[in-house]
């Protein structure tokens, strides 16, 4: 297939094998799974061009061809130079084109040969090399090669190690034979590095340009439905966990003793807290694949060993380090739920110091909820109340949502503390992918992304989380929420908003 076929825009992958070209691929269009490109640290495992198209909504919009990288550049250049007459008028790509020939039955220079049959073919020409390592003259073969060549061609830096960075050694070679050097990070790059490298691609790339431009506006709109569809995970989540609870009829004999009833209520707990583990992590399963990070079978797998990396939801240590502070809290609105309630005595305080000792008293009423063993305590409804009886002479009992009104706090920042993880890994990494939650807890107190929000913020959404307490699901207006969670996600994709340290 040749380029103008399909008006498809092609770029071959180029440069030593072991330089990064398969995980900048795999980085570029979101490839995981390492069934589908492959890489690895053995050098030579790739012995054929591979065909990597990025698509978006089942159309390929740009293909790149994976390539087994250079083997034998100086010999294959001093092919040809030999078999070049100067001054015959030939063009070197037609010498290019015939050293393809002359080596199609034999393997003398069989990486060479696969790399360049779809330059010639019309692709454009993508370098990669590892500016963690010296320049040497022997890459000097290689550029000269794609020169003869002739195509548009771009040379990106790659840092597989932190430690050397000899980028301004290479930028000057590169600067002779390639018509832009830019850097691009297979393992850290995110969605803004990615949309960057396709704009430099079509700076290459004239004659594909509106194929490009259209390609990147197409991805800009991908990545907002997604931030959509994440925000309404979000939405899904937290409307379900703060509304619904688990139920159970416990016949009469079960609770006539104290020592039965502590054991049903036990039991019924338990039954709440698996639930909603199993909640959240379908809810989170679902982030994962919406982000690319594993397909509905893959997503299970991988979103076991993700969140097997996490602390429990019901953990204490989770509830100390995530959520909101106490006066935080209090301003979000939890005072108000908590003096309807009638749970906190504010006559004094309240009354003679006006709103700051409102707030201190509500803070201080939080903090001791905060400070006794009753973080993750749950609610259970009308135990032993004989308003619950049942027709069959038992009582219905109903455990959830927890009491403590940190509890849509602590479940956003580790549906965010997720989300971070998910926007920022590179699909190009094949390293395991846990989420840590020991990152954030060797931090101290408070350090989620609830307690940096704007208070506007919190309040929009604490309002939601009111209306669901009062009215239940589908009575709780939640566009505000929506708009204020489509933000947050917006800026923690642009890094404004971070936890997590960068690592490599
Ligand atoms: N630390 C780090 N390692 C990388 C990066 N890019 C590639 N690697 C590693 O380098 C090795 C070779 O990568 P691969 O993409 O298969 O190289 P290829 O042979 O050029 O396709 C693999 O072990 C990768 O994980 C990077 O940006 N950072
Ligand atoms: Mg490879």
């Amino acid at each position: 297939m040749s380029a103008d076929d399909a008006g498809i825009p092609r770029f071959a992958v180029v440069g030593r094998v072991n330089k990064g070209k398969s995980s900048i691929l795999a980085t570029l269009v979101e490839e995981a799974d390492n069934a589908r490109i492959r890489i690895s640290e053995i050098p030579g495992e790739t012995t054929r061009c591979q065909s990597i198209p990025l698509v978006l909504g089942g159309e390929t919009l740009v293909e790149f061809i994976d390539t087994p990288g250079f083997n034998r550049a100086r010999q294959a250049l001093a092919w040809l130079r030999e078999h070049h007459a100067e001054g015959s008028g030939e063009a070197r790509i037609e010498t290019v084109r015939r050293f393809v020939e002359a080596h199609r039955d034999n393997d003398e220079f069989q990486d060479e040969r696969l790399l360049l049959e779809p330059v010639l073919e019309g692709a454009g020409v993508v370098y990669v090399v590892d500016a963690s390592k010296p320049y040497r003259p022997d890459f000097g073969a290689e550029m000269e090669i794609l020169r003869w060549t002739g195509r548009p061609r771009m040379a990106i830096l790659n840092h597989l190690s932190p430690e050397n960075d000899y980028s301004e050694e290479w930028r000057e070679r590169l600067g002779e034979s390639f018509n832009l050097t830019r850097e691009f990070n297979a393992h850290r790059a995110r969605f803004r590095e990615r949309i960057r490298l396709l704009r430099h691609l079509l700076e290459i790339e004239e004659g594909n340009r509106a194929k490009l431009e259209q390609t990147i506006r197409q991805l800009e709109a991908e990545w907002d439905r997604r931030r959509s569809e994440a925000a309404d995970i979000f939405i899904a989540l937290l409307g379900r966990a703060l509304t619904e609870r688990v139920c159970e009829n416990v016949g009469g004999d079960r609770v006539d003793r104290d020592y039965k009833r502590d054991e049903a209520e036990r039991a019924l707990k338990d039954r709440y807290r698996a639930e909603l583990r199993e909640l959240e992590r379908r809810h989170h399963r679902r982030l994962i694949q919406l982000y690319k990070h594993g397909d509905a079978e893959f997503a299970e797998e991988v979103g076991d060993a993700l969140l097997a990396g996490g602390d429990d939801l019901f953990a204490e240590e989770t509830w100390q380090f995530l959520g909101l502070d106490p006066s935080q809290l209090a301003l979000a609105g939890g005072l108000a739920g908590a003096a309807a309630g009638g749970s906190v005595d504010l006559a004094t305080g309240g009354l003679t110091h006006g709103l700051g000792t409102l707030i201190g008293a509500a803070g201080g009423f939080f903090a001791a909820i905060w400070k006794g063993r009753k973080l993750a305590e749950i609610r259970v409804s009308n135990p032993l109340s004989p308003k619950g009886e049942t027709a069959a002479g038992g009582v219905k009992w109903c455990a959830g949502p927890p009491k403590n009104p940190n509890f849509p706090w602590v479940l956003l920042d580790r549906a965010l503390f997720h989300f971070e993880h998910l926007v920022t890994r590179a699909h190009g990494r094949r390293d395991r992918f846990v989420i840590d939650f020991n990152q954030l807890r060797a931090r101290g107190e408070k350090h989620g992304y609830a307690s940096r929000l704007t208070a506007d913020r919190r309040r929009a959404l604490q309002n939601w989380f009111g209306r669901l307490a009062d009215r239940g699901r589908e009575d709780s207006e939640d566009a505000e929420a929506f708009e204020t969670l489509r933000t947050v996600l917006r800026e923690i994709e642009e890094g404004e908003l971070r936890v997590l340290e960068a690592d490599d």
